[in-house]
């Protein structure tokens, strides 16, 4: 007697993670957006294929903390590829982890060696430059502090004071929180920096054209004698991030740069809630302060997603 075997639709992913963030690359079996600007195929993958945002990186197969890398074909040949980065709550801007992360599967694949690799991202293009040791260097988009020491009121916390800045993503940067940041304190942690996210929105405090500032960092000076400052980043979907945050770290050095405390070319380390680390230097283009962060990404798996339709959790576990 034969059985017969159900063939299923598949999506290929390659998992790593960047200082201890993870990044689940989608290099098969995605959709097809179109030959359009990558701005317009992020609006097609929000509006016609959220499923598949959801069934890559929510539960059952992922978890609140993965980030989701979207392959696309580049818009110039030249390029390594176009992404579109997501987590559980949506679709990034750019996501610095994740394009370390892409850089270090894309090399895991063959796809591509040692050198210089632009990647084009819904906010612009950056620069990856993979060295033969696995280390890569990210140029981003170019940063800027948007306000200084705002005063925002947070329920059952009182006045909380940061600086808006975009690094690729909107973040509210703190600095005097007189919270303890260790990795022991993380559910604190989170609820804190919700509290100060929700109360931004209810406040009508934005980034840019009335952009959600979905990210907020917390800073401390750092212990480990090695690093600059160590941080707590809350990410859109209330996950912390595990790594320094790679648009975090660059909206930070448009804050240092803009208030004389660092140099074009100077490095400055910033470390995450896990004691892992990126270096950040800014060099200047014009007026744009362009921030550059280097680390390293592991590739930790390779695996084929199974989407079967009578599965009720096959499209992920979404809130509602
Ligand atoms: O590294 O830019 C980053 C990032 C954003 C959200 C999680 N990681």
């Amino acid at each position: 007697m034969t059985h017969a075997i159900q063939k299923f639709p598949t999506i290929k992913v390659v998992d790593s993670h960047t200082a201890g963030e993870p990044t689940r690359v989608v290099i098969e079996g995605g959709p097809d957006l179109g030959d359009v600007p990558l701005s317009e195929q992020l609006v097609r993958f929000r509006t016609d294929y959220d499923w598949v945002r959801s069934a890559v990186v929510n539960e059952p197969r992922g978890s609140d903390v993965l980030v989701g890398a979207l392959l696309t074909p580049p818009i110039n040949p030249a390029s390594a590829a176009g992404v579109i980065f997501f987590n559980n709550a949506g679709t990034l801007g750019m996501c610095g982890h994740g394009a370390i992360g892409v850089v270090a599967t894309l090399a895991h694949l063959g796809r591509i060696g040692p050198g210089k690799h632009t990647l084009e991202t819904p906010v612009g293009n950056v620069v990856a430059t993979f060295d033969k040791n696995g280390e890569v260097a990210i140029e981003n988009v170019p940063a800027y502090r948007l306000a200084s020491n705002v005063s925002v009121q947070v329920p059952g916390v009182g006045t909380v004071v940061g600086d808006i800045a975009w690094g690729g993503n909107w973040f509210f940067l703190v600095y005097n929180h007189g919270q303890e940041l260790s990795l022991s304190r993380t559910f604190e942690l989170t609820e804190y920096t919700w509290a100060i996210r929700v109360a931004l929105e209810d406040a009508g405090i934005t980034g840019t054209n009335g952009a959600v500032i979905d990210h907020i960092e917390l800073f401390v000076p750092a212990d480990d004698g090695v690093s600059d400052s160590k941080n707590f980043v809350l990410c859109p979907g209330k996950a912390y991030d595990r790594s320094p945050c790679g648009t975090g770290t660059s909206a930070k050095l448009a804050c240092l740069y803009a208030d004389g405390k660092i140099a074009e070319g100077q490095q400055y380390v910033q470390a995450g809630i896990l004691g892992s680390a990126f270096v950040g230097s800014v060099t200047l283009r014009g007026a744009e302060i362009i921030p550059t962060i280097r680390g390293r990404a592991f590739v930790n798996a390779e695996s084929t997603l199974i989407l079967n339709p009578s599965d009720p959790f096959c499209y992920g576990i979404r809130a509602v």
